[in-house]
């Protein structure tokens, strides 16, 4: 195989840009923090609302739980809570998205419920409604924007809004016209009392897959600060095949950062002598494995591979989890990762090959890691390895979406 276009530009460019002085060392102590602090970013995300508009049942969409499991947030009891509660999220427990208590209420002071709920630790708010946006609603929003944080409108419980609208007008029914109807009359209100531009996302918490769920996903990444999109991204659930394509784009700008971080690993474990667990050609370091185990396993679980978030798409769209497994086709995806797994991958895929290909493609543009020997040889097979999982389990996730997605007969 031509080893030129194993290595895009636009990450040869990136690696350029980091490697371009003298200091090399300095290069991949930067790398391994990025790699250590894109992971560790917070996020906290503020939920509020009148009360039953539907907030905990949101959470646990947003988070792709149900509300059975052991980390749901209650939904459907009346709660009187009064101070915020966090709710992690099951794989990036620095994504929080908070409960706040309920809005609305005779005498309600947006002011005083601000630093009641210390509007400072949020980067942005949801503000949830069931029927048309009230003076609570606005002159919250115009609080939290004079305190200058962002604010999206949710109207939720679309699907009811719906059935409503078609009951006894089954043959004048036209589903289009009536969400533009509710979206055009909420942002008219919304306007009227005094926001700007209003953005307003109809959104439905029992078919996740349909309205503008999406929609909001796009709009709150688009408007991140760039650090924080990568673990918003990942956070997501996988009710969308656009989103599984940006969780792959994402992961892929991390594989020459991963690699450089294994490259290191060979060449200290080199001079020290490390023990060599197994025998793989070019990795053979224990640390190295692991390092690979972890990010595959990093993989499974943003792609919803694993068992427990099979189920929760498969409970999400009334499937059977078998039927969504039966169309994974990567080992890893279906089995415990292991080193031994990812060995036996190796050795039958011709993939140390693939990485001395990926070296000396890289070589051309970064000359300093062919030089570091077996070192060098390293990065392009641990870059070969995670670009073709990558590749393989983003591919499975896409099926698994769409037969989650199938209608039922
Ligand atoms: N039809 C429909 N029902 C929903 C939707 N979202 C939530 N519900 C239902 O609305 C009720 C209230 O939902 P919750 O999520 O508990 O509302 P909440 O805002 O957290 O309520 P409080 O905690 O009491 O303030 C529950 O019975 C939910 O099942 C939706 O999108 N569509
Ligand atoms: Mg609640």
């Amino acid at each position: 195989m031509d080893s030129k276009n194993l290595v895009p530009e636009n990450e040869l460019q990136e690696m350029r840009n980091y490697f371009e002085n003298e200091d090399f060392a300095g290069a991949v102590e930067e790398v391994k923090k990025y790699l250590e602090d894109i992971d560790q970013v917070p996020l906290n995300i503020a939920v509020t609302g009148e009360p039953g508009s539907g907030k905990s049942t949101f959470i646990n969409v947003i988070r792709g739980l149900n509300d059975e499991e052991k980390d749901s947030a209650k939904t459907g009891v009346v709660e009187t809570t009064m101070s915020p509660t966090a709710y992690l999220h099951p794989h990036h427990r620095n994504v929080r998205y908070w409960d706040l208590p309920g809005i609305g209420s005779p005498g309600f002071k947006p002011m005083d419920y601000l630093k009641l709920v210390e509007f400072d630790r949020y980067d942005f708010f949801l503000i949830i409604t069931t029927e048309r946006f009230r003076e609570c609603h606005i002159l919250l929003a115009q609080a939290i924007q004079s305190m200058g944080k962002k604010f999206y409108f949710l109207r939720s419980k679309i699907d009811s809004d719906l059935k409503g609208y078609k009951r006894g007008r089954a043959n004048c029914y036209k589903e289009e016209d009536i969400l533009k109807k509710i979206r055009e009359d909420s942002i008219n209100g919304l306007k009227a009392g005094g926001i700007g531009n209003p953005q307003v996302f109809l959104l439905s918490c029992l078919e996740p897959d349909k309205y503008d769920f999406y929609l909001i996903q796009k709009t709150l990444e688009d408007e991140l600060p760039s650090h924080k999109r990568h673990i918003f991204l990942l956070s997501q659930p996988n009710f969308f095949q656009q989103a599984l394509k940006k969780k792959r784009k994402t992961f892929r700008l991390h594989i020459w950062k991963w690699a450089i971080v294994s490259m290191m690993n060979v060449i200290t474990s080199q001079f020290s002598g490390a023990h060599r667990a197994l025998s793989v050609p070019h990795l053979s370091t224990n640390g190295d494995l692991t390092l690979i185990v972890n990010v595959l396993e990093e993989y499974k679980k943003a792609f919803g591979l694993d068992t427990r978030s099979l189920q929760l798409l498969a409970d999400t769209f009334g499937k059977d989890p078998e039927d969504l497994r039966s169309v994974i086709e990567t080992p890893t995806a279906s089995q415990e990762i292991t080193h031994e797994l990812v060995f036996h991958h190796l050795n039958s895929q011709g993939l140390t090959d693939m990485g001395r290909l990926v070296t000396a493609c890289t070589n051309q543009f970064v000359p300093k890691i062919s030089t570091l020997a077996s070192g060098g040889i390293a990065f392009g097979t641990t870059y070969w390895i995670l670009s073709s999982f990558l590749a393989n389990m983003a591919e499975d996730a896409a099926r698994v979406l769409s037969k989650a997605l199938e209608a039922s007969d």
